[in-house]
C-alpha cells in the first residue's frame, strides 16, 4: 500500500524541488524527514526510488503555509534532503525555492491574487528574515511565461522581483559573525559573512587556483576538497552555527578577479558539491562582501566604496548573477538596508506523491 501527498514539483531559479502545504504533512521533524526522504527517493545517490534530481540543488522541499506573523502572508520553510544520506535538514535557507513560492501559495488559494501584479510577503521560517517577491498576475491567476531570463536556465519565464530588507546576520547572529572583516583560520586568509546565507569568502589564488576551473574539475580534486572542508569545520562555531559536519552551511566560496565584466568571479561549494551558478542568498552576501572595505572579495573588486544602490554583477560557472544592494558603509561597519534581485519559477508538475505505507503518515 502507498499513501498519496498532495504536492507541486517547481523549479524555482536555478533549483528544482517539492513544494507542500504544511498541512499535509506531519509537524513532528522525524516523521516529516521520513516522508521527504521516501518521496524523494534518499539516501541513494542516484535518488531512483524517489522524484529527487540526484543532486542537492533538485534535492529541496518548500513547505508553506498561512502566515504566523501580522508582517507576511506566508510562512516558508526550506529543508534540504540529503542526497546520498538519511539527512534533512533545516540549517540553510534556499532563496532559489523562495522564488517558487508566491507562485505556489497563490495556486494553492493561500493567498488572493491581485489583477497585475501580486506582491508576497513571505516569512522565512528557517532564518526569521523577510522576503517580498512580485508575482506575475495580470488576469488574476499566476502567469509563468515571460520573457525575463536568468543564468543557468534555458529559455525565459515571467519574472519574479524579489526584495529582502532584513536578511543581514540572520543566520550568525551578525553581516561579520567573527566580528572580524578577515579572519586567518588554517593558515588561510578568509572573509566570514552572512546576508542571509554564512558564506565564507575566500582567494582561489591562495589554493594554487586561477578561480576560472570548472565545478567538475574542483570536485574531482580531492586535496582541495578536504582543505575547504577543515576550514568549513574549523569556522563552524566561529560563525555562531556550532558544529557544521552535518549542516550545508557555510558555503565556501572561491573568489578572483572578474573576467567578463562583472564585480568578482565566484566557485561555491555548496559544501560538498560544486555549484553549477550560484546561490541566491548565497551571492547577495558575496556582493556584500565585495562592498566591504578590507574583505577578500574587495581586494579582487576595487570598486568605489560609497553609500547608496549599486547593482554588482556575480560570475559564477554559467553566467552572471545581478544584485542589487544598498547600504551604508561606515569608517568600521557595514549596514545592509535593503537588497533585490531577479527570479523566474515555473510549475512544473501537480499531483500527489506516493510515499510506501511503512512510512509513517499523519
Ligand atoms: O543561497 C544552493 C540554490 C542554493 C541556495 C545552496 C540558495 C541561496 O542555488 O539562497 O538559493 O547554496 O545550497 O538553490
Amino acid at each position: 500500500m502507498q499513501t498519496a501527498i498532495p504536492a507541486t514539483l517547481m523549479r524555482g531559479g536555478t533549483s528544482k524541488g517539492l513544494y507542500f502545504e504544511a498541512k499535509h504533512l506531519p509537524l513532528d521533524p522525524a516523521a516529516r524527514a521520513a516522508i521527504l526522504m521516501a518521496a524523494m527517493g534518499s539516501p541513494d545517490e542516484r535518488q531512483i526510488d524517489g522524484v529527487g534530481g540526484a543532486h542537492p540543488l533538485t534535492s529541496k522541499i518548500a513547505i508553506v503555509s498561512p502566515s504566523t506573523r501580522a508582517d507576511a502572508d506566508v510562512d516558508y520553510l526550506f529543508l534540504q534532503v540529503s542526497v546520498d544520506k538519511a539527512e534533512v535538514s533545516d540549517s540553510q535557507n534556499c532563496g532559489n525555492l523562495l522564488a517558487g513560492v508566491g507562485p505556489f501559495a497563490i495556486d494553492c488559494g493561500l493567498i488572493k491574487a491581485e489583477v497585475g501584479v501580486t506582491p508576497v510577503r513571505i516569512h522565512m521560517v528557517n532564518t526569521g528574515a523577510l522576503a517580498c517577491a512580485y508575482v506575475q498576475t495580470p488576469s488574476g491567476v499566476v502567469e509563468y511565461a515571460g520573457t525575463a531570463r536568468i543564468d543557468g536556465v534555458p529559455g525565459s519565464a515571467a519574472p519574479i522581483p524579489i526584495e529582502f530588507l532584513d536578511v543581514a546576520g540572520s543566520s550568525c547572529g551578525a553581516l561579520f559573525p567573527t566580528g572580524r572583516v578577515v579572519d586567518t583560520v588554517l593558515e588561510t586568509k578568509i572573509t566570514c559573512i552572512d546576508n542571509g546565507m554564512p558564506v565564507v569568502i575566500l582567494s582561489a589564488l591562495d589554493f594554487g587556483l586561477t578561480g576560472t576551473e570548472t565545478p567538475e574539475a574542483l570536485e574531482a580534486n580531492g586535496e582541495l576538497r578536504a582543505r575547504i572542508e577543515a576550514i568549513r569545520l574549523a569556522v563552524g562555531p566561529m560563525m555562531n552555527l556550532g558544529d557544521v559536519t552535518k549542516k550545508t552551511v557555510p558555503k565556501m566560496t572561491l573568489v578572483s578577479p572578474a573576467r567578463n565584466g562583472g564585480a568578482i568571479s565566484t566557485r561555491t561549494f555548496i559544501p560538498h558539491r560544486v555549484h553549477e551558478a550560484i546561490g541566491v542568498l548565497g551571492a547577495v552576501s558575496v556582493a556584500t562582501a565585495v562592498a566591504a572595505p578590507g574583505s577578500i572579495a574587495a581586494q579582487f573588486a576595487p570598486t568605489e566604496i560609497s553609500h547608496g544602490v549599486r547593482t554588482l554583477e556575480i560570475e559564477h560557472p554559467t553566467g552572471f548573477f545581478s544584485v542589487e544592494i544598498d547600504l551604508t558603509v561606515g569608517p568600521d561597519q557595514v549596514t545592509v538596508h535593503r537588497s533585490a534581485l531577479l527570479r523566474t519559477a515555473r510549475k512544473l508538475m501537480a499531483g500527489m506523491v506516493f510515499v510506501p505505507g511503512h512510512v509513517t503518515v499523519p
